[in-house]
């Protein structure tokens, strides 16, 4: 496949609630889109997870589109043959910003996949039709509030409820939750908020026989987390430091995770996400899919990656209507039985509802190949 023409676009597109964590709230997302063209026509769309900020991990949306502008673009140009396979090769000897390279991979993957008339869970080795939807919950005003948005997600069906937590936000939301709603599959995500010192303060989770505990601990913090799992019951799991599939081996060697949150965006792209798939699976580690947020572009990549074998818990894979009033794509995905749909079209499988796109575009730029 040869590449005639790269569209970076940048979306402005509002939370229907705000999304408070411990490293911020969002209350809308800036998100910079991918557009790639082939000589012949063929269309493919990536969406780039970073965030406005660099406060979830280094990334942050600015630099990722200034990235794959300035260093990855010449990259893909050289390229005589374009396939996500070749252009990940060609985008190692980049240091880090593995968010801009998966949402630029996204984008030819879409297209190559379109060419070849394959749907991305084909490709990627999906054995379901859907996957079982969980949902993350933020951090609220009150734990009547809490509870209310609980069961909210609840009455829509969701499979499995993630309570965000933080240091003054923990034992007593989750004692709440799990007392008002009983047997529900429940986990709890702190994005590194916590230090070995609050050790004795998250040993108290074991008493609400959660699923798991995600990412307690500072990213490169990996024997800590190693440290840590060896005075708790609940499996620690985590999200921020597996940054590669190398990087999953380490921390399920070093004992720091029994289970593995994976998010194409953090590891580099979709290829790199089914190798940790497959190290944790040679491991028998159960892995699940994360979510950054996305519109339906990046959610359509998520349920094709959590169609895989071994994701055996459910994902941060909600429907769009948990962040969107609208979604970008012309068939948002839905919650039916607590489970979402696995697109089958060709490549990620949806379409882009071109209308609302251009009415929430903010910029939009145009690379084309200097010689074809
Ligand atoms: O840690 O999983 C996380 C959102 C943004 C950044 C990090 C995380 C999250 C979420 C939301 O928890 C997951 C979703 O998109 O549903
Ligand atoms: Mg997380």
């Amino acid at each position: 496949m040869k590449i005639a023409e790269v569209e970076l676009r940048r979306v402005r597109l509002p939370l229907k609630a705000p999304f408070r964590t411990s490293f911020g709230s969002q209350s809308e997302r800036d998100i910079l889109l991918i557009q790639v063209t082939s000589d012949d026509g063929t269309r493919g769309w990536g969406e780039c997870v970073a965030l406005s900020a660099p406060l979830y991990s280094s990334e942050y949306v600015d630099g990722a589109h200034r990235v794959t502008r300035d260093f990855l673009l010449p990259r893909l140009w050289m390229l005589p043959d374009v396939t996500a396979y070749g252009l990940e090769a060609a985008l190692t000897p980049i240091s880090g910003h593995r968010m801009a390279k998966a949402g630029l991979e996204m984008a030819v993957l879409d297209a190559e996949l379109r060419t070849r008339g394959t749907s991305l869970g084909e490709h990627l080795g999906a054995v379901k039709a859907r996957v079982p939807s969980g949902v993350s919950v933020g951090i609220a005003e009150s734990i009547p509030a809490l509870l209310d948005v609980v069961a909210g997600h609840l009455d829509e069906g969701y499979s499995r409820i993630k309570l965000k937590i933080e240091p003054g936000w923990d034992i007593e939301p989750v004692s709440a939750v799990r007392e008002r709603f009983g047997d529900i599959l429940l986990q709890v995500d702190a994005n590194a908020a916590y230090t070995m010192a609050d050790a004795t303060l998250l040993a108290k989770l074991d008493a609400f026989d959660l699923l798991l505990l995600e990412q307690p601990l500072p990213e490169e913090d990996i024997r800590g987390h190693a440290a840590l799992a060896t005075q708790l019951q609940t499996p620690i799991c985590l999200d921020e430091s597996i940054t590669s599939a190398r990087a999953a081996a380490d921390a399920i060697a070093i004992g720091a995770c029994k289970v593995v949150n994976i998010k194409s965006g953090r590891v580099g792209g979709l290829l790199e996400a089914r190798r940790v798939h497959d190290v944790c699976a040679a491991h028998g580690v159960p892995v699940w899919c994360g979510g950054m947020l996305e519109t339906g572009i990046g959610r359509a990549a998520n349920m094709a990656l959590a169609a895989l074998p071994n994701f055996l818990l459910p994902g941060d894979t909600s429907a769009s209507d948990r962040f969107w009033r609208r979604d970008l794509v012309t068939q948002p995905f839905v919650l039916r039985d607590g489970h979402v749909d696995v697109p089958t079209g060709p490549g990620l499988g949806v379409e882009m509802d071109e209308a609302w796109l251009d009415e929430v575009t903010v910029s939009k730029e145009c690379h084309a190949a200097e010689s074809l």
